[in-house]
């Protein structure tokens, strides 16, 4: 069998399709390298003194667990001295991250959630690094946060990263999307799908519910109809899962289909969801999206919210077209 690997990819889809300039192909091989070396802290578990957690929170109140935070560090430091970037943002830190004047300036903006899933790395559960390229505005001066807010669509490449029993790397350029598996023994990232569809019919849901009593009632009634199964209205059984990590929940939907939920609810109505728009939703939408699939916040697609900031919060239902777009007709209704 031919083996692709991650740059051969890069290039010839810069060739072909002109949608890889050098420096994004850059970022991207540098985002996927550091995913290794985070890969290979993750794999080390207790045996590297990596498990546990930190005494300090994160912006939004989340007590930083060990990796959480070497996950970001590894991450800003691979990025920061190649000339392709402008500036980066993470959901574990509270501002924007200029690129040191030490350093050369490029025109894109790199946004991650260093380590998804963080409830799930002290147990042994599939976790993830989550990112998202923008461009850096026309004529920006010195990078702010509001050079940061744009809105999904804008994106030029979306990814993840997921940690599990193999370590793959799920890419867009806008393009289709494309899966790598990394071999261990070469440390290189080999293609293994080149155009992953999800299925558009399911019979599979992911939800935390154990906040059902808090959900709105488009939810809830969404949810009841599946569960009445082959005698409800939906005329068939579902199954649930839910394993707590969006991007190893996400890969199951991109692999077999499924709807993936976190609603916002009756407890905090301000706060919006728990995922964040710009290192979560929006990453993941691109994805789905090029996938075949939708994702929107029960309203409107997610990719067309204009974020008012870094950190914001949305509601996300995402995966299998015709279930997310089930879901969202019930918001509207
Ligand atoms: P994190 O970025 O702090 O890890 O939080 C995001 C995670 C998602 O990966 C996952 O879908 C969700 O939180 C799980 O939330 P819950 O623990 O409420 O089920
Ligand atoms: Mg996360």
């Amino acid at each position: 069998m031919k083996r692709i690997s991650l740059t051969q990819h890069l290039i010839e889809e810069q060739r072909l399709n002109n949608t890889i300039p050098a420096e994004l192909r850059l970022l991207i091989e540098v985002v996927a390298r550091a995913c290794k070396t985070i890969s290979h802290a993750v794999g080390k578990g207790a045996l590297g003194d990596v498990l546990g957690s930190t005494q300090s929170e994160n912006i939004q109140g989340e007590i930083q667990k060990k990796l959480d935070i070497i996950s970001n560090e590894i991450l800003l430091q691979a990025n920061e001295w190649g000339g392709h970037l402008a500036a980066m943002a993470s959901e574990e830190m509270e501002t924007i991250h200029p690129i040191p004047n030490r350093y050369p300036k490029g025109e894109y903006m790199l946004l991650f959630d260093p380590l998804d899933g963080s409830s799930n790395i002290d147990v042994n559960v599939s976790i993830g690094t989550i990112f998202s390229v923008l461009k850096a505005p026309e004529g920006m001066g010195t990078p702010t946060e509001q050079d940061f807010l744009q809105p999904g669509r804008k994106q030029v490449a979306a990814g993840y990263a997921v940690y599990g029993p193999q370590t793959m790397l799920i890419l867009t350029t806008g393009n289709g999307v494309k899966c790598f598996t990394l071999d261990r023994e070469m440390g290189s990232w080999v293609m293994t799908q080149s155009d992953v569809q999800i299925p558009a019919d399911t019979k599979e849901f992911a939800i935390n519910a154990s906040n059902a009593r808090h959900w709105h009632s488009p939810v809830k009634r969404y949810i009841d109809e599946m569960l009445a199964g082959r005698d409800g209205p939906r005329s068939k059984d579902f199954n649930m899962r839910w394993i707590a990590s969006m991007v190893a929940d996400v890969h199951r939907i991109l692999n077999r289909g499924g709807i993936f939920m976190y609603p916002a609810d009756l407890r905090e109505p301000d706060k919006g969801g728990k995922l964040r728009l710009m290192y979560e939703a929006n990453p993941m939408a691109f994805i789905v999206e090029q996938a075949g699939g939708a994702a929107t916040n029960g309203k409107q697609r997610i990719l067309d919210i204009q974020p008012e900031r870094l950190h914001q919060r949305v509601p996300v239902f995402l995966g299998s077209k015709s279930e997310v777009e089930l879901v969202t007709s019930y918001h509207k209704e």
